[in-house]
């Protein structure tokens, strides 16, 4: 089986995919296609323009063959190849909730932290603009709080992750987003949000995102804060 990502590794949701890929233990090529500046075709690969696309060349090898474009639907095809170790809980109720709480940052903190925090202080001075802190932290002062008392009412005393007793796509998909506020120098509050600051170290100190977060701080040099 050849898996192949397309899509820089600097998106969260790319970021998303390939935590899954680790904590698998798939291998993967990836291509770093970048969605403001596609190759010629990219929209047979990717409908909506948006990275990233995976191909399974099991599948499919050209054009728009054996690609999936959205990173929850690839998310769900991975666990179906490679079903160990489960990132969707067996139990029912808590399956749907770590998918609500994966749409939660898909959405939501997506949105918040990638126009609030990322454009504005990380991609801007990448690309020769000037950084906009009034805005980040705007944001962190404004948008942001409502999103992380909800995740902190969603943390129960002592435990370890969102959904049940192991890791799942919520813990992933989650972490994924807060990485982009954390390279920007920000801190969970521990104080307001205790729950969700050593949950969120945690996360960061496991092997499969670890590595990934050190692959970022090398891209972006003094541009990561983490
Ligand atoms: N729902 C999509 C969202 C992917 C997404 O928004 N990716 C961003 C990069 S972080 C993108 O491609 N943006 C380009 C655009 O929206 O034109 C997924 O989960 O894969």
């Amino acid at each position: 089986m050849t898996l192949k990502i397309y899509g820089t590794p600097m998106s969260p949701f790319v970021r998303k995919v390939r935590a899954c890929m680790h904590e698998k233990g798939l291998d993967y090529e990836i291509d770093p296609v970048s969605p403001f500046d596609p190759p010629e075709g990219w929209r047979t690969l990717s409908p909506l323009g948006r990275v990233p696309v995976l191909r399974d060349t099991d599948v499919g090898t050209e054009g728009a063959d054996g690609t999936l474009s959205d990173s929850s639907a690839i998310c769900v095809y991975l666990e179906r190849i490679a079903p160990q170790p489960p990132l969707y809980p067996a139990d029912p109720f808590q399956h749907a909730r770590a998918c609500w709480l994966e749409e939660f940052a898909d959405t939501e903190l997506a949105v918040r932290i990638g126009f609030g925090i990322l454009r504005t202080v990380i991609a801007a001075p990448l690309n020769g603009e000037a950084a906009d802190w009034e805005t980040a932290e705007a944001t962190v002062r404004e948008k942001l709080p409502r999103s992380f008392a909800y995740l902190e009412g969603q943390l129960d005393d002592g435990v370890e992750f969102l959904c049940g007793d192991a890791l799942s796509i919520a813990d992933i998909a989650i972490t994924a987003q807060l990485i982009g506020f954390r390279h920007a120098g920000f801190q969970i509050d521990t104080a307001t949000y205790p729950k969700l600051h050593i949950w969120l170290e945690r996360m960061l100190g496991r092997r499969s995102i670890a590595s990934l977060v050190a692959e970022d701080r090398e891209r972006l040099g003094e541009h990561s804060r983490l």
